[in-house]
């Protein structure tokens, strides 16, 4: 059994999640999440829309993710890769060489992000039409 192990915050999924998610879960045989708490993402200076209750059962509902496990702080990754027995460690690579010490304790593996898309312009694009809306509830 190998275990693939990632960490992020996961507010607002798209396909830039899922291409993540997706390709981790195909370096092994199951995916364990580290889904950043409300608390650590303050300390990421992130504010994410949906609380961690909600990401969770979200990033649970995905069928690349095996398990999901709250991430506190910068601290917490090399006991979690010894808890899960991960082998390898997998984030995109706009983290590229910032985990490189995790490679003493499993495979360190940066993915290419998927370009032209993320949480930050879904949220400036909602705030844009949030402006102009009508309320079309009728
Ligand atoms: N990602 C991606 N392509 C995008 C957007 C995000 O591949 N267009 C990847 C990121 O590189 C990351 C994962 O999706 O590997 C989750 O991204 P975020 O939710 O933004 O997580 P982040 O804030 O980077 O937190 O300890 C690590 C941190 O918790 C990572």
């Amino acid at each position: 059994m190998k275990t693939v192990i990632t960490y992020g915050t996961f507010d607002i999924l798209h396909i830039g999640h899922i291409n993540l998610l997706r390709r981790a879960r195909a370096l092994g045989d199951r995916l364990v999440v580290g889904l950043s708490s409300d608390e650590f993402n303050h300390g990421k200076h992130k504010s994410s829309l949906l609380n961690y209750a909600n990401r969770k059962v979200v990033l649970e509902s995905i069928r690349w993710v095996d398990e999901v496990f709250p991430e506190h702080d910068w601290e917490q990754k090399i006991g979690d890769i010894k808890k899960y027995g991960a082998s390898i460690f997998v984030m995109g690579h706009d983290w590229e060489g910032k985990f490189d010490f995790l490679s003493e304790f499993c495979r360190v593996q940066y993915l290419p992000r998927t370009e032209d898309i993320s949480t930050t312009e879904i949220k400036r694009s909602l705030s844009i039409v949030g402006k102009g809306a009508t309320d079309d509830r009728s």
